[in-house]
C-alpha cells in the first residue's frame, strides 16, 4: 500500500500542480465590470476559476488588465471542456484593454498557462483540443508516461526547447518545439496540433531538450499585451 502511494501521489501533484496551488501564483489578472473609461466592480484573480459565477461574475466581464502572467479566457465554464466556445489569450505585464465583441459579457471561466511560480519560467501545458480548451496536462520536468488524451494545443515557457512523443517512454515519433523567442522567453502558442506536427496524434511522454532534427515553432510570435483569439 505504501510503495503504491508512494508512486500515485507524485502522479497526481504532476498533473493537477498548478490547479491545487493555493494562493498567490506569480500569474495576476483583474477583470473589470464595465469597460475602461468606466470599469465599475472589478475582480482580481491569481488562480484557475472554473467558473466566474462562484465568484458572481460570469458573463460580466467587459475589459481586464493583465498584471502579470499568461491568460486564457473561455466562454463556457471548466474552460469550454463540456461546450466547446470561443476562447483568446493575452500574456505580458501591465497591460489593459477592452474585450472585444463575441468576449464581451462572455467570459464564464479563466486560467493561466505556464510555471504557478514563474510565467516566464520553462514549462509545458499540453490541452486535449485545439485554443488551449478543455483539459491540460502541465510539465516542468520530463515526463515519462502521460495520459493519452492530450495534443490538440499546446503553450511552450521559459527558455527550454521540449521534445514531444506520441508513445510512452520516450519513444515513438517525436518532434521538438521552442518558445517564441528563446532568449528573451517569450511564450510559443500553438492553437493547433498541425502547428506542432501533431496532426491524428496524441502526446504520451515528453522531455526537456531537442532530441530530434523535426523542429517547430510558433507560427506566429504572440507579442506581449495583445489579445489573441480564434477567429
Ligand atoms: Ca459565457
Amino acid at each position: 500500500m505504501v510503495n503504491s502511494l508512494s508512486i500515485i501521489l507524485p502522479i497526481l501533484f504532476f498533473v493537477l500542480a498548478p490547479s491545487v496551488i493555493q494562493g498567490q501564483s506569480d500569474h495576476t489578472l483583474q477583470l473589470y465590470d464595465g469597460p475602461l473609461s468606466s470599469p465599475g466592480s472589478w475582480l482580481s484573480v491569481n488562480n484557475y476559476i472554473e467558473n466566474l459565477q462562484n465568484y458572481a461574475f460570469n458573463d460580466l466581464a467587459s475589459s481586464m488588465c493583465v498584471i502579470r502572467g499568461i491568460w486564457l479566457f473561455y466562454e463556457n465554464p471548466s474552460y469550454n471542456s463540456v461546450f466547446l466556445g470561443l476562447s483568446a489569450f493575452y500574456w505580458g505585464e501591465n497591460f489593459c484593454d477592452d474585450l472585444p465583441a463575441g468576449l464581451n459579457n462572455q467570459v464564464s471561466s479563466v486560467r493561466y498557462a505556464g510555471s504557478p511560480f514563474g510565467f516566464q519560467a520553462d514549462s509545458i501545458n499540453i490541452y486535449q483540443v485545439d485554443w488551449f480548451q478543455s483539459y491540460e496536462v502541465f510539465a516542468a520536468t520530463d515526463s515519462l508516461d502521460l495520459s493519452p488524451y492530450y495534443g490538440g494545443s499546446l503553450i511552450v515557457t521559459g527558455r527550454s526547447y521540449w521534445t514531444l512523443y506520441d508513445s510512452p517512454n520516450y519513444q515513438g515519433y517525436r518532434v521538438c518545439v521552442s518558445p517564441a523567442d528563446i532568449t528573451y522567453a517569450y511564450p510559443g502558442f500553438y492553437t493547433q496540433a498541425a502547428e506542432f506536427g501533431f496532426s491524428g496524434r496524441v502526446i504520451r511522454s515528453a522531455r526537456r531538450g531537442c532530441w530530434t532534427e523535426k523542429m517547430f515553432s510558433p507560427t506566429f510570435s504572440a507579442q506581449p499585451g495583445q489579445l489573441y483569439r480564434r477567429n
